[in-house]
C-alpha cells in the first residue's frame, strides 16, 4: 500500500484500544514461553511480555516466561532438505551478457549498502545528497529498516562480508526495547519479514528471535471488537512501575483514514508473516485458528467473508469496531494492492492447500476484471480504481505488481482461464512499461491516467516523482520467470541504466522529482526497498529459475522470501 508518511501522532479520532482481555495476556504469555530466550538477554535484564493492558509482572523473582526453555524446536536443518532447489540455485553455464548484467546490479547493490553503511548505519534510510541518514514516523521508534530489509538480498547476492556487516548490526545494535507509533504494515513487511526470510535463508537463531520478540510487539493492536487490527501501535515496553510509556500496546487508527478505519491493504497483509510466527514459534497466538478467538490473522477473513461486497470488490477502508466498510473506494494500487497479492500466496505458500484464500482471489479478481479492467483508445490495458461506482481512470505505479501477481495465479488457474490470465498479466505488465517508456527519463512516474488523451502518462505536477520503486521490474520477474519472453530481460535492463544514469548520485541512489526531463532534482532519499525489493527483482530476473525458485518461495510484499510450507518442521 501506498501510505502518507506522515506521523500519526495527530490521529484523530484515536480509538485506544479497550484493555486485553486476560485470554491475552495469557496466549502472550504462551507465545512468549515457546519462543525460547531472547537472543541477547543482558544477565539480570528481563524481557516483558507485551499486552494492551498497562499491568507489569514483578521486576525481579521468578524468570520471567521468555527466560523459560522452549519445549518447541524448529527443525531448521530438516527445514532444509525440504527444499527442492539450493537456495542460490546451481549455476549452470550461462551466457555471458547475462551474467554481465547479474554482476552489474550486484555492484549497485553493493554501492547502495556501503554508502548506507558509510553515513547511515543504524538510522532507518540513507540521505545520499546530505550524506547523512534518516530515521523517519513509520516504525515507532525502530532504527535499521535499510539494514533488516537488505539482509536477504545482501545473503542471495554473495555479498557475504556485506551481509556479516549487517548481520552484526543486528545482534548488537537492532533495539527492540523502543518506545514509539509504529505502522503495524511497515514494520510486519519489512522487518518481520525481513527478519523470518533472514532466518530461513541462513538458520542463524538470532533473526528468529527478533522475528518472534517483535511479532508479540504488534499482536495488542488485534484487540478490536472485531479483531480486525488498526494500523498504528505502540511499540513501547509496557512497565506501569515507571509510566515511562503509557501507550504501550496501544492501537489507533491512523488520523487521516476515514472514521476511525482499517485499511484494507495493512490488515490483510499480515498473514504470510504471522503464520510463520506461529510456525517458527509453533505457537497459533498469531495465526490463531480457534474460531471463538478473535486473535490472529485467520480471523480476518471471517470479518472479510461477512461483510457484503459491493458488486463482489473490496472497498478499502473497513471499521475495526462494526466490521462494515466505511468508504466505497476500491483500488489495486495504493490501500488495496497486497490485500489481493497476499490471498493468491497465502494459497501457494500453504502449498496449495488453503483453498479458502483462493477462492477469495478467485472472486475477487474476478470482480475486478469485470469492473476495473479497461483498455485506453490506444488499446493500453488498465486498471482503474473505483469510487462509490465512479471510475478514476487512473493506475498508481504501486498497481504494478499486478501483472505479476496476476501471472502468478494464472498458472494454478485452469486449463481455459490459464491462458486467458496470462495474456491480461502481459498486458498490465506492458502498459506499466509504457508508463516507464514514454518518459524521457525512461522511469515511470508515481501514477499515470487514462483521460482528457492522456494515455499512460502522468498529467498532474505532483505524480510525476520516481521514488525508487519496485513494482514494475517485480512484474518483469514474474513474466521473465512464468514465460521466458526476453523482453522482460530487455525491459528490466532499461530499468537498470536509466536508474544509473538518473538516480545514481556519488553517495547512494536517490528519488527523482519528475520522470519527464532529463535534468531531474533528486529527493535525497534511498529508500529501503530499493535494497529489499527493486535490486533485489532485478537481479533475480538475470539469474536462473532455481535461484529462490517459485517451487519453494513466495516473496512477501517487499520482496522478502518465505518458504512454502511443504512439511511440518517441528523437531
Ligand atoms: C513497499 O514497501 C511494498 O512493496 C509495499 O507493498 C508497497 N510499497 C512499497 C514499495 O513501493
Amino acid at each position: 500500500t501506498d501510505l502518507p508518511r506522515s506521523p500519526p501522532a495527530a490521529a484523530e479520532p484515536r480509538h485506544a484500544s479497550p484493555a486485553a482481555p486476560r485470554r491475552l495476556r495469557e496466549k502472550l504469555r504462551t507465545a512468549a514461553r515457546m519462543a525460547g530466550p531472547p537472543a541477547h538477554t543482558a544477565p539480570g535484564s528481563r524481557q516483558q511480555v507485551q499486552g494492551g493492558e498497562g499491568r507489569a509482572e514483578p521486576a525481579t523473582g521468578a524468570p520471567s516466561a521468555r527466560e523459560t526453555r522452549a519445549p518447541f524446536r524448529f527443525d531448521y536443518q530438516r527445514f532444509c532438505r525440504s527444499l527442492r532447489h539450493p537456495v542460490r540455485g546451481r549455476r549452470p553455464s550461462e551466457d555471458p551478457e547475462t551474467r554481465a548484467r547479474r554482476m552489474k546490479i550486484k555492484e549497485m547493490m553493493k554501492f547502495a549498502w556501503d554508502n548506507y553503511k558509510q553515513y547511515a548505519l543504524g538510522k532507518n534510510e540513507l540521505r545520499p545528497l546530505t550524506k547523512n541518514g534518516h530515521i523517519g514516523n513509520m516504525f515507532g521508534g525502530l532504527r535499521g529498516a535499510t539494514v533488516v530489509d537488505a539482509l536477504d538480498t545482501l545473503y542471495i547476492m554473495e555479498l557475504e562480508e556485506e551481509f556479516q556487516e549487517a548481520k552484526k548490526w543486528v545482534e548488537k545494535s537492532f533495539d527492540l526495547n523502543v518506545n514509539g507509533e509504529a505502522s503495524l504494515f511497515e514494520v510486519n513487511i519489512r522487518y518481520i519479514g525481513g527478519l523470518l526470510a533472514a532466518y530461513y535463508l541462513t538458520g542463524e537463531e538470532v533473526f528468529k528471535s527478533k522475528a518472534l520478540e517483535l511479532g508479540e510487539k504488534l499482536l495488542p493492536a488485534f484487540n478490536t471488537p472485531t479483531g480486525i487490527p488498526r494500523g498504528v501501535i505502540n511499540l513501547g515496553r509496557q512497565d506501569t512501575r515507571s509510566l515511562l510509556s503509557p501507550c504501550s500496546g496501544m492501537s489507533w487508527s491512523w488520523g487521516w483514514a476515514s472514521a476511525g478505519s482499517s485499511i484494507l491493504a495493512e490488515f490483510g497483509t499480515l498473514h504470510l508473516e504471522f503464520l510463520h510466527l506461529s510456525e517458527l514459534s509453533g505457537n497459533p497466538v498469531f495465526a490463531e485458528k480457534a474460531s471463538t478467538s478473535q486473535l490472529g490473522v485467520m480471523n480476518i477473513r471471517k470479518v472479510l467473508n461477512r461483510v457484503e461486497k459491493p458488486q463482489g470488490l473490496y472497498p478499502n477502508f473497513l471499521s475495526p469496531v462494526t466490521g462494515n466498510w466505511v468508504q466505497h473506494h476500491v483500488s489495486i494500487g495504493g490501500l488495496g494492492d497486497s490485500f489481493y497479492e497476499y490471498l493468491i500466496k497465502s494459497w501457494l505458500m500453504s502449498d496449495k492447500k488453503d483453498s479458502e484464500a483462493k477462492k477469495m482471489y478467485d472472486d475477487a479478481l474476478e470482480a475486478i476484471e469485470k469492473h476495473l479492467v479497461k483498455k485506453s483508445a490506444g488499446g493500453l490495458t488498465y486498471i482503474a480504481e473505483w469510487r462509490g461506482g465512479i471510475l478514476d481512470h487512473k493506475m498508481g505505479h504501486l498497481a504494478c505488481f499486478s501483472g505479476g501477481m496476476i501471472a502468478l495465479g494464472a498458472e494454478h488457474a485452469g486449463e481455459e482461464r490459464k491462458q486467458h490470465y496470462m495474456d491480461l498479466a502481459a498486458e498490465i505488465t506492458n502498459t506499466c512499461h509504457e508508463s516507464y517508456a514514454r518518459s524521457d527519463t525512461k522511469l515511470g512516474p508515481e501514477a499515470f491516467r487514462f483521460d482528457a488523451g492522456s494515455e499512460a502518462m502522468a498529467t498532474r505536477l505532483s505524480e510525476r516523482y520516481y521514488i525508487l520503486r519496485p513494482e514494475v521490474v517485480e512484474s518483469y520477474m514474474y513474466m521473465w520467470r512464468l514465460t521466458h519472453d526476453p523482453k522482460y530481460r530487455q525491459w528490466g535492463w532499461e530499468v537498470v541504466k536509466a536508474l544509473e544514469k538518473h538516480c545514481r548520485v556519488e553517495a547512494g541512489f536517490s528519488g527523482i522529482r519528475d520522470v519527464y526531463t532529463t535534468t531531474p532534482t533528486h529527493d535525497n532519499m534511498q529508500q529501503s526497498f530499493f535494497l529489499a525489493e527493486t535490486l533485489k527483482y532485478l537481479y533475480l530476473l538475470f539469474c536462473e529459475d532455481d535461484v529462490l525458485s517459485l517451487d519453494d518461495w513466495v516473496f512477501n510484499t517487499e520482496a522478502h522470501p518465505l518458504p512454502i510450507n511443504h512439511t511440518n518442521f517441528k523437531a
